[in-house]
């Protein structure tokens, strides 16, 4: 790894970047939609056969009670008790988010406003393999349960022997997941958005995955909502003299273990801050389990850029936009002002990136790939949509009479206008 310096910086290699978009794989992607669209679960079970080499049919679609049962026996006492703890803060936090309904009466007799209602149903996405996360099942379900969701479905696809990680089980049962099915890639996606003979259909689809999942829900959005389009993790940390090499290697590496397509990016005044880090990054390599994911995304997305001053590094975070944002500088909250295209920010180095991952409270889901520009966290809001209300009385209909008719006969809309002028004849 070198240090690169603010001007020779490609902008492109560091930003918009998401899970491609190959031509093939979305038709693909929608050859499956299709054929869960027009043979259900008989597309179900063959996709699962081709895809994660299980029978559904002999293991089941739905996870069983006594399959939560089984996954609360094959966990530790520790596990749940610190799941729990993290629930408290998520609930806590995003109890905070939560709007409400308000009716604005005017001096006129009439009430405008708006009713904000949560979802009636909605489908979580939780990966496979290794990405299978429960901090990802609270992130995702809670938010949820807080805007009031009575049915928060979850799909994910199964391992080789037919199951799901008992702590993403158990993770579903405390966080208030209502079904379990295991149906993965977007054979899951496409059960969510049509419904199947056993699945019913949801009103809005969350949650990370591949390719193939992230390429399903872009297809599916239109006929359900989705939340955003999630690529691999990124990290940005803008550090001053003050950081250590030590916390701000790991910190990286915490993010370039995800996925050999994550990155990781030290941006700071200091040269010698830059090496220090660089070489530091190397050594922990060295033991760290995920290495080969970790060094891959590193070598291949992953930057130590030295601006002039923390105000040149500040505008390049808000141009990349990443997802997270660490500011480990002398006074963090002298930045925040600054702050503006990133997922979530991270104050000094007593917040590393993994407090938000697991515990802190704010969600996260959250939006990667240059699009924090534009999408928010995810949040309770996510979950919730509203009705405008208009309540108008005589007195106030009589005042805007005329002028409502003329802007309708302005548009050729002449039933428009005598609608309005029907009251009063
Ligand atoms: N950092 C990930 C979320 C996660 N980390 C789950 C650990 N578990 C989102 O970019
Ligand atoms: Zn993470």
């Amino acid at each position: 790894m070198k240090i690169e310096n603010l001007k020779d910086i490609d902008l492109n290699r560091l930003t918009r970047k998401s899970y491609g978009d190959d031509e093939s794989l979305e038709r693909r992607v929608a050859e499956i939609l299709k054929r869960v669209r027009e043979d259900g679960e008989e597309a179900i079970y063959q996709l699962t056969e081709e895809f994660d080499q299980v029978d559904l049919r002999q293991n089941g679609l739905r996870v069983s009670d006594e399959e939560f049962q089984r996954a609360y026996q094959e966990v530790n006492e520790e596990f749940i008790l610190a799941l729990r703890t993290a629930k408290g803060n998520i609930l806590r936090y995003h109890e905070k988010q939560k709007r409400t309904s308000w009716l604005d009466p005017d001096s006129d007799g009439s009430i405008l406003g708006q009713l904000l209602l949560p979802l009636k149903r909605v489908g979580i996405y939780v990966p496979g393999g290794t990405a299978s996360y429960p901090s990802s099942v609270l992130m995702n379900a809670l938010p949820a349960v807080v805007a009031g969701v009575k049915e928060i479905v979850m799909v994910s696809p199964p391992g080789l022997d037919g199951t799901l990680l008992p702590e993403v089980l158990v993770a579903a049962a405390e966080a208030g997941v209502t079904e379990v099915y295991k149906v993965g890639g977007a054979q899951g996606i496409a059960a969510l958005a049509y419904g199947t003979e056993h699945i019913s259909s949801v009103d809005k689809i969350t949650g990370p995955g591949n390719i193939y999942v992230t390429l399903a829900k872009k297809q599916v959005f239109g006929i359900v909502d989705i939340d955003m389009l999630a690529g691999p993790s990124e990290i940005l940390i803008l550090a001053d003299e003050s950081g250590r090499p030590e916390e701000l290697a790991a910190d990286l590496l915490s993010q370039a273990e995800h996925d050999r397509l994550a990155s990781a990016i030290l941006v700071s005044p200091s040269r010698g801050l830059l090496e220090q880090t660089i070489s530091e990054v190397e050594r922990q390599l060295e033991d760290l389990p995920r290495a080969e994911i970790a060094r891959a995304s590193w070598e291949t997305y992953g930057a130590a850029i030295c601006v002039s001053d923390l105000a040149e590094g500040m505008d390049l975070a808000n141009k990349i936009a990443p997802e997270h944002f660490e500011l480990v500088v002398k006074d963090p909250y002298t930045w925040l002002g600054q702050v503006r295209n990133v997922g979530a920010v991270f104050l000094g180095r007593y917040s590393p990136e993994p407090v938000g991952d697991y515990f802190a409270g704010p969600n996260h889901v959250l939006p990667t790939g240059g699009t924090a520009r534009f999408y928010s966290p995810l949040n309770v809001d996510t979950f919730m949509k509203k009705v405008s209300v208009i309540g108008y009385s005589e007195a106030a209909l009589k005042r805007d009479a005329k002028q409502i008719a003329l802007l309708a006969r302005s548009e050729g809309l002449e039933a428009h206008a005598r609608a309005v002028e029907a009251r009063f004849k």
